[in-house]
């Protein structure tokens, strides 16, 4: 008897001797070997639909800001959140399956196992970013779908965050808690109609220039801009590295990974002094600001600086809409947030910091908790997602004066300015401009809220990163024995001293962390606590 499941894994057979792990981002690695992966996770994703009753379930095609020849795949829920953790491992356990046939039974034991009714109907979405195996792989998903008779869209090049939008949109169609229409000509609408709103006549100072990483942000930005008021009556924007036409120039001296490592501006940037500019990732779910003074010096505005200025202006939206009493705001960031940022919101935005481990994730899952979570990793991965209760509570509340009817035309307008799927570098850096018009600053007053601690980030090579094992999220090592003594000890040396160590989840390597006073005391406590690891 034919069986399609099998007919589909025989197409596309994995490679002896590799071993796939669903990490933090989804399966990532050279395209050249994802073939199989990517057949596997369109039978998950089929999975995962019909466990979920046929409910739209996501797959996004892209490696985010790896190198171009890499690629990779990663699976969104329903609501547009990262795939949940018990079906990760089940992905890492179906990528790493030898044969068609132990593909078929596994898929049979997981159906059994979940209970799943292989007769109910299965929707997956589908996108990609522009990289060039992007097409090859698209045909392998797409091999696993059919196996496993799934109803699909193919959205063909999407932002990772477009995507998310879609499947929350396509899950929610009809409902009370419709997002929106699921196309792109609707996701274009409600984020430009949203800017134009939010800024209520407000015109930010100067223009904005927008580096793309030469990814599918640019055309996608490009389409954006066509629906935003015009730059006379609302911001210029300048779109750069948008080149999608050779895909070997992806991430290549340019884009926020670029930035925020090499800490300076991309080296085919021709801004002036204190002109904002912003840099997309390749898949455009992560941004960073920054600018030159008229020093010619540069100065990085991060997902830490993103998160304190979004905080502070939801804060006075909520306590000017006459909410205060009934909404709660809240931060959440990682171990890598600088501790000048995370003093700023507790001693001056008097706001409640929660930290949670590295990974998109897990940042989410702590704002869910809150009545408004603002969550951003240093990176500039980050968004603000507003709970069930406050949205009704905002949606419900008659304000009492003009002052009151402003402040809340305004924050209703960030709820839907803000993408609440996923964190979104074309949402998130309207949000930020809406902020700076009202506020009526540029770069520099965005910069002198606060001093960033001098900080140093190391990447140890070590002979297995696996036995580096953290509590508290990943502030302290509990294994190997003994070496967070040995770090605390190093710390206490130095004035306003701060470091950790952990294994990255993307790369095989341990990373150091080092903050304190002075740039020499956080540079010699990077090293001493690299030696300790080593
Ligand atoms: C992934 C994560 C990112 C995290 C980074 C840490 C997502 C979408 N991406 O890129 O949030 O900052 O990994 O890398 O969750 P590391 O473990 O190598 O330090
Ligand atoms: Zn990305």
């Amino acid at each position: 008897m034919a069986d399609p499941v099998a007919e589909a894994a025989q197409k596309h057979p994995a490679p002896e001797g590799l071993v796939y792990t669903y990490g933090t981002a989804g399966f990532r690695t050279k395209a050249e070997v994802l073939d199989s992966v990517m057949t596997r996770c369109g039978l998950i994703a089929a999975l995962r639909s019909r466990a979920l009753k046929g409910k739209w379930i996501g797959v996004m095609i892209t490696a985010s800001h790896n190198p171009p020849e890499d690629n990779g795949v990663k699976l969104v829920e329903p609501l547009g959140n990262m795939l949940q953790e018990e079906w990760e491992v089940l992905s890492t356990e179906m990528a790493n399956k030898a044969t068609p046939e132990d593909v078929s039974q596994f898929y049979h034991e997981i159906a059994k196992k979940y209970n799943i009714d292989l007769s109910v109907p299965a929707r997956v979405a589908v996108a990609r970013d522009t990289r060039a195996s992007g097409a090859r792989l698209l045909g392998c998903v797409l091999d696993g779908l059919h196996g496993a008779g799934v109803e699909h869209k193919d959205y063909g090049f999407l932002t990772t965050p477009q995507l998310h939008y879609m499947v929350r949109c396509l899950n929610t169609e009809g409902t009370k808690d419709a997002y929106g229409t699921p196309t792109e000509e609707g996701y274009y609408e409600k984020f430009a109609t949203a800017f134009k709103t939010a800024l209520q006549g407000k015109k930010p100072k100067g223009s904005l220039t927008v580096d793309c990483a030469n990814g599918v942000g640019g055309p996608k930005l490009t389409e954006l801009i066509k629906r935003l008021p015009s730059k006379e009556e609302a911001l210029e924007i300048f779109v750069v590295n948008d080149d999608v036409i050779k895909p070997e120039a992806l991430n290549v001296d340019c884009g926020a990974d670029y930035v925020k490592t090499n800490q300076r501006a991309p080296p085919s940037s021709k801004v002036g002094p204190n002109d904002r500019c912003c840099s997309l990732d390749g898949d455009a779910d992560r941004v960073v600001f920054y600018f030159k003074d008229a020093n010619n010096m540069f100065h990085l505005l991060d997902g830490d600086r993103i998160a304190t200025l979004v905080a502070s202006f939801l804060g006075d939206l909520v306590r000017q809409s006459g909410l205060a009493d009934s909404i709660k705001i809240g931060v959440v960031q990682t171990a890598y947030a600088n501790g000048a940022a995370t003093n700023y919101v507790v001693d001056h935005l008097k706001l409640k910091v929660d930290c949670t481990a590295t990974g998109v994730k897990y940042l989410h899952h702590a704002a869910e908790k809150l009545d408004i979570g603002v969550y951003f990793e240093a990176n500039g991965h980050g968004t603000a997602i507003f709970s069930h209760d406050t949205l009704d509570t905002i949606a419900k509340h008659e304000p009492k004066s003009t002052a009151q009817k402003e402040a809340l035309e305004v924050l209703r307008a960030c709820i839907n300015l803000i993408n609440q799927a996923v964190g979104d570098a074309l949402s998130d850096f309207m949000l930020v401009e809406v902020v700076l018009a009202h506020k009526n600053w540029g770069p520099q007053e965005w910069l002198s809220t606060y001093n960033d601690l001098p900080n140093r980030l190391l990447k140890v090579l070590v002979k297995d990163r696996t036995i580096f094992q953290t509590t508290d999220a990943e502030r302290k090592l509990v294994k190997p024995n003994g070496i967070q003594a040995k770090i605390d000890e190093e710390v206490q040396k130095v004035r306003q001293g701060r470091s950790f160590a952990r294994a990255s989840g993307t790369e095989d390597a341990v990373r150091v962390y080092a903050e304190a006073a002075t740039k020499a005391e956080a540079d010699d406590l990077a090293r001493k606590v690299a030696k300790i690891v080593e």
